[in-house]
């Protein structure tokens, strides 16, 4: 693993600051997207490939390697590219990031929040953190958006170090939440559950995380949005069931099973980005 500079090792080496890298990753964006300043993030997870193709124009796509502190994604049916699109009809720029690290890939918690906080060095004020997962809701079909009203982080970790003490009361900023009803008012609200992975979970976990409050379960967004309420971005977050949980589907859990319900949803979190991007 390389530790040279600015490859995503450097995040490793604890005489980093992080936040330093992040404002070099931002500083290469703007180099390679001829775009100053970005006004909205989005990052996108499983099944929310092409979800960003309606936002507009892009103007540029950059393997995220080459940026400062990123890694190649490890998960398949991910994209590599970070775009930069000028949102329909505004001069407002979006940044997609098109992959995420996983905290589960043993890369560290630094390397998991990067992408958010450079989002926020480019000038970002929100935040959109798309995800794949599984829900405890039978009415939710396979397919169904779902916006997140707050989280259970189980993960054990947190992205901030030292005496970091961030008020979480509204994480999942109402705001935010409004503008996405305003869009679609069909839209179900639901408690998102982190768990470390890579394993789903079993039946008595689902269980669990039911009595602890949970709606949804899934392996992202919790440490990226802490981390981005700490950056000041507002932050929104929108998970994807795409499978029922363990024990709550009579059948197995499988990869495929999520690509597909991704593919099936597609044209509808399509719309429902670009209204949202565009509104906020
Ligand atoms: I896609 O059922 C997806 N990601 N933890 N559980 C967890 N993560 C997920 C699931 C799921 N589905």
């Amino acid at each position: 693993m390389s530790t040279a500079a600015g490859g995503p090792g450097v995040l490793d080496d604890p005489t980093t600051d992080p936040f330093a890298l992040a404002r070099e990753a931002a500083a290469a964006i703007a180099v390679a997207t001829g775009v100053d300043r970005h006004h909205i993030a989005l990052v996108l997870g499983s099944g929310w490939g092409g979800a960003a193709d309606l936002l507009g124009e892009t103007v540029a796509e950059i393997p995220s390697e080459q940026i400062p502190g990123f890694a190649a994604p490890a998960v398949a049916g991910h994209s590599a590219m970070t775009r930069s699109i000028r949102l329909a009809g505004t001069d407002r720029y979006a940044l997609v990031l098109g992959s995420r690290t996983h905290l589960y890939e043993g890369k560290g918690v630094r390397r998991v929040v990067h992408g958010v906080r450079t989002a926020a060095a480019t000038g970002a004020r929100a935040v959109v953190l798309t995800n794949g997962c599984g829900g405890l809701n039978r009415d939710w079909a396979p397919g169904t958006p779902v916006l997140i009203r707050d989280h259970l982080n189980l993960t054990a970790t947190s992205p901030l170090e030292g005496a970091t003490f961030v008020d979480l009361t509204d994480l999942y900023a109402q705001r935010l939440r409004d503008v996405a009803h305003e869009v679609d008012p069909s839209l179900a609200e639901g408690v998102y559950a982190q768990f470390r992975g890579p394993h789903y979970e079993t039946p008595a976990e689902v269980t669990m995380a039911g009595r602890m409050g949970a709606d949804l379960v899934g392996m992202s967004t919790t440490l990226e949005a802490i981390a981005a309420r700490h950056a000041g971005l507002e932050v929104l977050g929108i998970s994807l069931v795409t499978n029922l949980a363990a024990g709550i589907s009579p059948t197995a859990l499988s990869h495929g099973e999520v690509i597909e319900a991704g593919q099936a949803a597609a044209p509808r979190i399509s719309r429902l980005l670009a209204d949202i991007a565009g509104r906020i």
